[in-house]
């Protein structure tokens, strides 16, 4: 789609003094903590003998946005990042989620008009159990699990975000995918009633993404149904939304209907919208520049200074190998 806005760098030549956060970051768990006493759950030993306390997740069915989901509380987990997690105020007020408009503060001011009950998924594709499925009945297959993850936009800001939800591989194995799956596409809900900014063609909707099946499988790709204890907020991708810490934002698809196992690449959204610019990998990469500015430095939302990137996202050693051999400037 040319002459469409790409996504915006904030300014990241400039010192990041017009951040507008006072407040300190909450130290991981503080959060989970506070809220323990509110909420009553079973305790389940997950595979790597972490203790998760967990809310029965068939019993989410008719959250509200900021009710609580589940809670969450224990050592952190291999996959988790000690880093300070960003206020819950900040990680839903600051978005992005153009089928509600480009602004930052858009999602958080138009999300109420997504309905997210009923809501269907479809498995399809490659698989041999294709399924179409309630989310409240998906959400009940799974114990749900919380991680504590990086999100680094490719614009170069970054957050610390602690989700509730389940790991993909989870659920593409209780579809089996066939011999001939390769890749994975995510659709996001096309709808102009509930999404204001879909009557604008700033992307090609609906929105979508894509990952290879061995990314897909990947321990730390995760979907989630909540953030901080509480149910997803409409604007971070209610009711269901892919997680890919090591890749840059925009691989995470929000509010997502479809699943599909396919055996070709699936073209994506950003990567259509400007070739050059976002590729299908996506993978955090300090080295490769985007064209219009560096991806060596992020800001984390809520701190003053810049913090390098880390290759990616800090995940390396947990993802690298998927990758190897990879001229990852040409596969960017
Ligand atoms: N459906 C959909 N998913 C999306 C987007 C979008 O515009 N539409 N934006 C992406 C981008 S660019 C980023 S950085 C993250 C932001 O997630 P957050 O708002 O929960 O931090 O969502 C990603 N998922
Ligand atoms: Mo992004």
């Amino acid at each position: 789609m040319p002459g469409m806005p790409p996504e915006f760098p904030e300014t990241p030549d400039l010192p990041d003094t017009e951040t507008p956060e006072t407040t300190n970051p909450v130290p991981p768990r503080r959060e989970f903590l506070k809220n323990a006493a509110l909420f009553t759950g079973t305790v389940a030993l997950l595979g790597g003998g972490l203790e998760v306390l967990t809310r029965r997740p068939g019993a989410l069915a008719e959250g509200e946005p900021g009710e609580l989901l589940a809670q969450a509380r224990r050592p952190l987990g291999p996959y988790d990042t000690s880093e300070a997690v960003t206020p819950y105020a900040q990680a839903t007020t600051y978005n992005n989620f153009y089928e509600f408009g480009t602004g930052k503060d858009d999602p958080a001011r138009l999300a109420g008009s997504l309905r997210t009950r009923p809501w269907t998924v479809i498995i399809d594709g490659e698989v041999k159990k294709p399924v179409k499925v309630d989310i409240d009945t998906l959400q009940s297959w799974f114990p749900l699990e919380d991680r504590i993850y990086r999100m680094r936009c490719v614009e170069g800001w970054s957050m610390v975000m602690p989700w509730l939800g389940f790991p993909l591989a989870a659920l593409l194995r209780r579809v089996e995918p066939n011999s001939h799956a390769k890749y994975v596409k995510f659709t996001a809900l096309d709808d102009p009633k509930q999404f204001p900014g879909q009557r604008s063609s700033v992307l090609d909707w609906p929105y979508v993404e894509g990952l290879r099946l061995d990314e897909a499988l990947h321990p730390l790709t995760f979907m989630a149904v909540g953030l901080q204890g509480r149910v997803l907020p409409n604007q971070n991708g209610a009711p269901l939304r892919l997680v890919v810490p090591w890749k840059y934002g925009f691989k995470s698809i929000k509010s997502v209907v479809r699943i599909t196992l396919t055996r070709e690449q699936p073209k994506t959204t950003w990567a259509l919208a400007a070739p050059d610019e976002y590729g299908f990998y996506a993978n955090v990469n300090p080295a490769v520049p985007h064209p219009r500015w560096s991806q060596a430095t992020e800001r984390r939302i809520g701190e003053l200074r810049r913090r390098p990137t880390l290759p990616f996202n800090g995940y390396a050693e947990q993802v690298a190998h998927l990758y190897k051999g990879m001229d990852l400037r040409r596969f960017f």
